[in-house]
């Protein structure tokens, strides 16, 4: 499976051999008892972080459903009848209002995230002067448009965007029961852009989609031997959507997502592992075992995309009945 499973990413952007982590190594980290496994990630985690600081971005979707692709998931594909409605690309000005507000409320990072298969280059010129004006107002800025083609993610560096968020979304061998529309290849292709343009890379995935454990350590593995791991890890956990292929798809052990978290921790050391989709229907005393697990990151604000996220008050109230600061 090893074999298998780093073959799919070039050998100039894997790590030398002899540091990359095999997917029975990553296994037999998710199959240690709980508590020495969370112990090793609380570990690691105190070794390179502040164990009390976690970063939170503000999501905001720019362009709204309607989406070429298949995504099984996605309430935003314009295969599946899920209710969210269609929104063009909207107004610079409404962005840089909602902007303001993530910041007035505490966020650090503004992500803005469009439904497309990629940007064509008259979609990408508005976005553009989206980030700069984003910048401006002191926030770090991150988006996610989908495939980049050569030279775009250039131009999106130069208007000053920090982050590119591109997600593997889930291991190599389980990728072709979720999505159809697009190949994992061309996903790595657009890390390399991203990656090659001098950009911090944010990419992850999702659990819960009825993967088995040996896929989620393959999905750990791809991000973990990348020759510089993601700066940013969105763990996220499979939000439903009444329409979609994968609604009605068995719940995942709480326990197992803890897992991921404490796995994901062990295996990238410096990454922020961010606790992403999914919080909305965790109980405070699970994100609390995701934070002691290695996670120090996660959406700040009562909408994710199309879908929600706790409210900013319940999540100052938590941040602050376990002493964590935004950091
Ligand atoms: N359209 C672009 C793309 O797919 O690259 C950017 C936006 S897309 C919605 C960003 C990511 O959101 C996906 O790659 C997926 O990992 C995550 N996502 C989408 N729907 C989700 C859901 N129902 N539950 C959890 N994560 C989801
Ligand atoms: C990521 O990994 N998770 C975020 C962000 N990157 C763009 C998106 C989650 C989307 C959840 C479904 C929705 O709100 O539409
Ligand atoms: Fe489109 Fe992105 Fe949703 Fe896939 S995840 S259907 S590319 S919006």
């Amino acid at each position: 499976m090893l074999e298998n499973t780093v073959e799919l990413l070039r050998p100039a952007k894997a790590k030398p051999e002899s540091e990359r982590w095999s997917v029975a190594q990553i296994v037999a980290l998710f199959e240690l008892p709980f508590s020495d496994l969370v112990f090793r990630a609380q570990t690691v985690h105190r070794e390179n972080f502040n164990p009390n600081e976690v970063q939170v971005s503000t999501l905001l979707s720019i362009k709204t459903g309607g989406c070429s692709e298949d995504c099984g998931y996605c309430p935003q594909s314009a295969r599946y009848h899920t209710g969210v409605e269609n929104q063009d690309l909207m107004a610079l000005e409404d962005v840089v209002a909602a902007a303001k507000a993530a910041k007035e409320s505490g966020a650090q990072r503004f992500c803005m995230g469009a439904a497309w298969r990629g940007p064509k280059q008259k979609d990408l010129e508005p976005v553009l002067k989206m980030i700069a004006e984003v910048k401006a107002l002191g926030l770090e800025t991150c988006a996610t448009l989908g495939m980049l083609k050569e030279g775009q993610a250039e131009q999106l560096r130069e208007a000053g965007l920090d982050y590119y968020n591109h997600n593997l979304d889930t291991a190599p061998e389980y990728y072709g029961d979720v999505i159809s529309t697009r190949t994992y290849q061309d996903r790595l292709d657009t890390l390399d852009r991203v990656r090659d343009a001098g950009m911090n890379v944010c990419c992850g995935g999702i659990v819960g989609m009825g993967e088995s454990r040996a896929q989620r350590a393959g999905l750990i593995a791809q991000l973990a031997n990348m020759e510089t791991p993601p700066e940013s890890v969105p763990v996220n956990l499979l939000t439903q959507v009444e329409g979609t292929p994968l609604h009605g798809t068995g719940e995942l052990d709480p326990f197992e997502f803890v897992r991921t978290i404490a796995v994901a921790r062990i295996t990238m050391p410096t990454s922020h592992v961010r606790l992403s989709a999914g919080r909305e229907t965790m109980p405070e005393s699970l994100q609390a075992l995701c934070f002691l697990a290695g996670a120090n990151s996660v959406f700040y604000g009562e909408k994710l995309l199309t879908t929600g996220n706790p409210d900013t008050e319940a999540d100052l109230a938590l941040f602050a009945k376990l002493g964590i600061n935004q950091g």
